[in-house]
This record gives structure tokens, C-alpha cells and sequence, in this order.
């Protein structure tokens, strides 16, 4: 079903449904290019930006009940914490009702509203050490808030009453340990981070690609070469370390991943406070089960690269190794009583398998005809794919001496 873009008016309206007190003349909207998936405004009262109003994109997040009831998982757990010591927090949100989060309109669409913060900055790279520092600081207490309390009770547990945990484990012919968060967040998307899923979709779409190998296109002042024969070869070269480093992650939980992640991890998904108030951790619509080393690998990409994810020019897509390992120190000092013996043999390759994902992600959509990402022109997938794999190499070197 495609859906059609709402008017200011309607738009306006379904402020009015979250705040009925609301006096809607007084509102203003603007849209926002905010993410590659959903649909963002900001509205102005008074002249004032006071709130972001979003609509989740469902061809995107097909079961958006899940995304609601993770939030509020999340929300509950963040609830007991202290944001004072935590220095993070999450967006504040404009609940609909004292049930629901979001506001379902008439064509089942999921609307959520949210405070806007205008001393908090969005960065799109890394300017500082300092950000490094702040930003590895936030994702990994955010990791830890997420994954303590499975640690904690799985320890209790373990202690107080180990002959209880065994005769669940004989009932519910479970052959791994309990895991308790992870019960409440149910994944929002399948095999999101899954390199063997990710592998499928783009053999997938390649045997159905008709278009050229070698494309050669100008944009803005640059000509752009993408050569698909040598981008098919890399792949085909690198999957099986990283189905490997799944295999080994996901198999002590029976083929599924024991710990929960954040799952989009990247700098532009934290406000930051120029002085000293809490960071706000957004786009929390695929917290759910996955590794750690997904939010250590993805915040490393984002926290390294010099530009943009869809800079034109090669020359300035660079990894700052400086910033990486800030980054790094300052993760895995959170969560270091959480890192499992397996996770820690796969760190050095926790950025190489998000860097390698999304570049076969982005590909895998060009060769879907871009259908997945919003897209300002046909090849901005293969722009944005070749630069992570150009990101990509420049890590494997640094791996491999
Ligand atoms: C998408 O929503 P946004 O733009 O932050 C994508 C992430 C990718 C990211 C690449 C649901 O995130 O997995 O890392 O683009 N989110 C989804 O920038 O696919
Ligand atoms: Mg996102």
C-alpha cells in the first residue's frame, strides 16, 4: 500500500490528537530528512520547534505493534535508572494515551510525537576526541542498561537456585540459560544484523540483476565509477570469515543472539550536550536481540569516518584511527563485565562486520532497484555501498598489519 503524503493541516490534526489542549493555529510544520525510513516533521509553536512529529514507516518495520512494545519495554527499564549518574537518557515522548504510545490513524499508520531538544547537537561525524570519548560512553552504558539486569538475575539465579533453573530448563526443554530481557524485546526486524540473511538477499537480488557491471555516472562535479564484477569477488572473499564470527556469536544461544543491542548505533543517532547534561539516545525502533559487538562495530564506523555516508568524493571517506580507539576504550569500559569469551575474540572485527554489512545492505537495494532506502538518485545506494566498502578495506589493512 503506498501512502500518501499528509497535508500540513492533517498533519497539524495529528499534533492536536496527542495534545487536544493544543490551540492548532498557533502550529507550524516542516519536514525533516531525517534517517533513510521514516517520515519526520518538525512542528514550531509559536514560532518555537517544540516537537518532532514522526510517522514509522511500515513497508520498512512490517510489524509496528512490535516497535511499540519494545518501546515501552524500554522505557520501563529505563525508568529504574538514574539519569543523573547514567548521563543518558531516552527522548522524551508525547504518550497518545495512557495505553498507547502512538497514534494509529484510519489507515493504520503509527504516528509518535516527541519533545525536541534545542541544546542537544546531532553529529553527523566526529569533530573531537571528546565526542569519541561521550559518544563510545553512551551507546556502551546504554548497552549495559539493557543487558545488566539479564546478567544480574542470570547470576542471582545461578546462585539462589540452581535446582529451579534446572527443572524449567528439563520443562521447557530449553538448552540455554534463561534469558530475561531479551524475552520482553521481540526483534522488530528478522535477522537484522544476520550476515547469512544479508548474504541470501543479495545472491537473491543479483541473480535477478539485468543492469550494467560497470556503471560510470557524473554527480554534481564528480564521475562516479562502480565496478560490480570487483564489489561481487570482495564479497565473495569476505563472507566466510564474517558467517563464521555469526555462527560463533549466535551458537552459545542455539543460533540466535543471547545479548540485546541498540542495533543502529551510530553517532547521528545521539544528541549531545554541549556542557554537561545527559546524551539522548534515538532510533530505538531496533533495540532488540543481537551482540554487543553490533553497537561497538557500528558506532566504530560512524565515530571513524571522516564524511558523510554518501560523500562523493573517495579521497575524503578516511578512517581516524585516533577516534576509533577512543571510541573503543571508552565502550568496552562499560561493558567489559558483560563481554562474553567469544565476544572478546571477535572484537578487533566488530567494525569490519558492520562496516561489510551495510555496504552489502546498500548494494543489495540498488540491485533491488532501491527500494529499501529513500534515494535522491539512482545510484545512491552504490555511493553510499562503495564508500563502506572502501571504508571497509582501509580496516581490514589496519587488522592485518
Ligand atoms: C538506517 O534510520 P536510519 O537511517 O538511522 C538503517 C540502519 C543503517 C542506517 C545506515 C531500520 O538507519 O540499519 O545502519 O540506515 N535502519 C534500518 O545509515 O534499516
Ligand atoms: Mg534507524
Amino acid at each position: 500500500m503506498s501512502i500518501k503524503k499528509k497535508t500540513s493541516s492533517e498533519l497539524i490534526h495529528k499534533v492536536h490528537s496527542f495534545i487536544p489542549e493544543i490551540l492548532v493555529d498557533e502550529l507550524e510544520v516542516q519536514q525533516l530528512g531525517l534517517g533513510h525510513i521514516h517520515e519526520s516533521y518538525l512542528i514550531q509553536q509559536s514560532g518555537t520547534p517544540t516537537w518532532i512529529l514522526q510517522r514509522i514507516n511500515t513497508q520498512v518495520f512490517t510489524k509496528p505493534e512490535q516497535v511499540e512494545k519494545n518501546h515501552q519495554a524500554l522505557i520501563q527499564l529505563f525508568k529504574k535508572e538514574s539519569i543523573e549518574t547514567l548521563k543518558i537518557q531516552l527522548p522524551e515522548i508525547v504518550p497518545y494515551s495512557a495505553e498507547s504510545l502512538y497514534y494509529w490513524d484510519a489507515d493504520h499508520q503509527p504516528w509518535r510525537l516527541y519533545t525536541f531538544y534545542d541544546e542537544h547537537v546531532c553529529y553527523e561525524y566526529c569533530p573531537s576526541l571528546e565526542i569519541a570519548h561521550n559518544a563510545g560512553r553512551a551507546f556502551g552504558r546504554f548497552s549495559k542498561v539493557l543487558n545488566q539486569r539479564d546478567a544480574n538475575q542470570r547470576i542471582k539465579l545461578e546462585h539462589k537456585n540452581d535446582l529451579m533453573i534446572e527443572k524449567n530448563l528439563q520443562e521447557n526443554s530449553l538448552h540455554t540459560k534463561p534469558n530475561l530481557t531479551t524475552e520482553e524485546f521481540k526483534p522488530t526486524l528478522e535477522a537484522f544484523h544476520s550476515i547469512q540473511h544479508r548474504a541470501h538477499q543479495y545472491h537473491t537480488a543479483w541473480a535477478k540483476y539485468h543492469g550494467p557491471l560497470h556503471l560510470s555516472t557524473q554527480q554534481e562535479s564528480q564521475k562516479l565509477r562502480f565496478d560490480l564484477v570487483a564489489w561481487n569477488i570482495n564479497i565473495k572473499k569476505y563472507l566466510p570469515i564474517f558467517l563464521s564470527m555469526e555462527n560463533a556469536l549466535s551458537s552459545e544461544n542455539g543460533g540466535s543472539f543471547a545479548q540485546l543491542s541498540h542495533n543502529d548505533a551510530k553517532l547521528s543517532n545521539l544528541l549531545i550536550h554541549p556542557k554537561n547534561k545527559s546524551t539522548i539516545v534515538l532510533d530505538l525502533d531496533t533495540v532488540m536481540p543481537g551482540s554487543l559487538l553490533f553497537d561497538l562495530g557500528d558506532g566504530l564506523r560512524s565515530i571513524a569516518t571522516s564524511t558523510k555516508e554518501d560523500e562523493l568524493d573517495l579521497m575524503e571517506v578516511r578512517m581516524n584511527w585516533v577516534y576509533y580507539q577512543q571510541y573503543q576504550d571508552s565502550f568496552l569500559s562499560e561493558v567489559s563485565s558483560l563481554i562474553t569469551e567469544v565476544d572478546r575474540r571477535y572484537i578487533h572485527l566488530a567494525c569490519s562486520y558492520m562496516t561489510f554489512i551495510m555496504g552489502l545492505r546498500f548494494y543489495t537495494d540498488f540491485l533491488n532497484g532501491n527500494l529499501y532506502y529513500s534515494c535522491n538518485y539512482p545510484e545512491h545506494n552504490l555511493v553510499r555501498a562503495r564508500n563502506q566498502f572502501h571504508l571497509f578495506h582501509q580496516i581490514m589493512e589496519e587488522i592485518n598489519g
